[in-house]
Order: C-alpha cells, then structure tokens, then sequence
C-alpha cells in the first residue's frame, strides 16, 4: 500500500515559522505526503481501502472511474486492485504537477492491468464521461465553496445510472459546542500521533482560507439538489467522513 511505501516524517511545521504561508501541494509536501496524511486524516487507510471495495462492486464494464485530486494515487491503486470489470480506465486527476509526476512513478511500479491514465489539470476544467465511480477524496474542501455546485452537477451529469460517487470531507458542525469538541478531538488524534502542539497550529494558520470544510447537511444538499437519489455518510471519525451518494 502507498502509506507503508518510503515515506519522510512530515516535520514541515515543526519548526518556528513567523509568518505561516497558505498551505501548497509542492515538493516538500510531497516528499512527506503519505505520513503526513496517514497522521492527519483519521480513518484515512480504512477509506482508501473502502474505495476499492465500492469500486469492486460499482465499476461497469466499458466505463471511466475518475480520482480527482489523486495526490500519489491511493485511491487510484484501491480502485485498481480491486476492478474486475472488463474495459474500465482509471482517470486520475490533479493540479499539482509534483505531486503528479511522483504518482506517475508510483502506478509505473504496480502491476494490477486496469489502466490508468493520468491528467494533469484542474479537476473542474476535464471532461466527466461514461463514469460509473467518482472518487473526491479529500478534495472538495479545496474548491472555492461558491464553484461547488456547478462542480458536483458536472459530476452528476457525468455518471452513469447506478453510478457512484465517493466524497471524503473534513466537516464543519453548526452546533458550537461539537464544533469545538470535533476539532479538540481531531488535535487530540495528531498529538497522538506525534505531532506538537506549534506543529498542529502552524499547519491550522497554513491551511485557512485553504481548505474551507462544510457540514454534512450543506454537502447532503448540494447532492440531492445536482440530482443524486441519495447521499449518506458512510463513515465518520471525529470531524472527518465519507459520504456516498447514488445516480
Ligand atoms: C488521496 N485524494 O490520497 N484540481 C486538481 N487537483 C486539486 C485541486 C484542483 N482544483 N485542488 C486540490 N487538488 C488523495 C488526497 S489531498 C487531501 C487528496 C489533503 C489536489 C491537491 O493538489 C492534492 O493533491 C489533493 O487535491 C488534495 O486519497 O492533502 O488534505
């Protein structure tokens, strides 16, 4: 699996900073990439494994499955170990050109035969077609929040019946007292795992304005309004969950 791959301890925050810069998927990210997901994002290894699982079961043959936003491929190699439908490509997309061309090295060392094409673009700018799995891991909390309707809508339009997509989200809650508990757990799961308290704040001031999170019910919203039948959560830990909703 990618997260047991050689892998840097992310220690980008560890040190005094000053100023904090906006958070960037470049180089040094990068190089840390699968710690520092693995050490941030709680359920993380049990969503890239349950993305191969869904995809076992929702691929058609002849059709796309898109990653959008792919990073190193995590959930481009779930989905590809697990796809047994004939004539399926994985389309695995993301605007950060290193993290792309490390991916590219990645999936050309894994021998699964899916293919899988990789694009280098913005993932609102490609063409959705013949889907039967999307796939937003940890992805949409990146797009401005008032581009996301039209975004999910393209999506919807894209699929096929019967298709799905998988949404992974850091959450926001509207009642107060969850909101700061959800977050004082999501610091407690990082200080677990060995992060500092200047790392988890430093790494907070990178990423505001960067990753706006929303609550399940504007996501829910946004979903059945683009058309989908249905959209639940899946699994949830602490402020982060997967949601899954149907065509
Ligand atoms: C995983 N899904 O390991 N267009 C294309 N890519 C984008 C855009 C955009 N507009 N905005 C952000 N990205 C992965 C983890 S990480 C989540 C996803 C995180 C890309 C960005 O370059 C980065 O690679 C990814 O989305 C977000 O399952 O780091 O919290």
């Amino acid at each position: 699996m990618l997260t047991k791959m050689n892998s840097q301890k992310d220690t980008l925050f560890a040190s005094p900073l000053g100023e904090v810069d906006g958070f960037q998927f470049d180089n040094s990210v990068v190089d840390v990439f699968p710690d520092m997901i693995q050490r941030s994002v709680p359920g993380y290894s049990a969503i890239i494994s349950a993305i191969g699982l869904l995809s076992s079961r929702f691929a058609q043959a002849d059709s796309n499955c898109y990653d959008l936003g792919c990073s190193l491929g995590a959930a481009t190699l779930s989905m590809r170990h697990k796809i047994t439908q004939p004539n399926c490509t994985i389309i695995a997309v993301d605007n950060s050109s290193a993290m792309l061309s490390r991916c590219e090295k990645i999936i050309a060392r894994d021998t699964a035969s899916t293919p899988v094409k990789l694009v280098y673009s913005d993932i609102q700018d490609i063409i959705i077609e013949k889907a039967s799995v999307v796939v937003l891991n940890f992805t949409l909390q990146f797009i401005p929040v008032n581009e996301r309707d039209a975004f999910i809508k393209k999506i919807y339009t894209g699929l096929r019946p019967g298709g799905l997509l998988i949404l992974s989200e850091k959450l926001m809650f509207n009642d107060t007292r969850q909101q700061i508990l959800q977050t004082e757990m999501h610091h407690a799961f990082k200080k677990a795992n060995g992060y500092s308290d200047m790392e988890i704040s430093q790494k907070r001031a990178a990423l505001e304005n960067v990753l706006i999170p929303e609550s399940f019910s504007q996501h829910k919203t946004r979903l059945l309004q683009s058309g989908f039948d249905n959209a639940e959560v899946w699994f949830q830990y602490f402020n982060f969950a997967s949601m899954i909703a149907l065509k």
